[in-house]
């Protein structure tokens, strides 16, 4: 389960710029190498599609959080 948000997460991100890691710098809209729950559901698309998959932001932040300090940074969704 936790793989299968990751792969989601991914695939949203990449469907913003065809680019993983240019999509979180978009949705990171203050630049601090963190995604909070604001940013992830101010940013149109991503939440739009993620909300396709029956996933809220909250599941997701849930899921990938492993320092649970409420946001997800680059390293946590692409570290095995
Ligand atoms: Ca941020
Ligand atoms: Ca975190």
């Amino acid at each position: 389960m936790h793989n299968y948000f990751k792969l989601l997460f991914i695939l949203l991100a990449f469907s913003l710029t065809a680019c993983t890691k240019i999509g979180f710098s978009m949705i990171d809209k203050d630049s601090n190498g963190l995604l909070s729950q604001e940013e992830m559901e101010s940013n149109k698309i991503f939440s739009e599609e993620l909300s396709k998959s029956g996933i809220t932001v909250k599941d997701m932040i849930k899921a990938l959080d492993e320092n649970n300090d409420k946001q997800l940074s680059f390293k946590e969704f692409d570290s095995e």
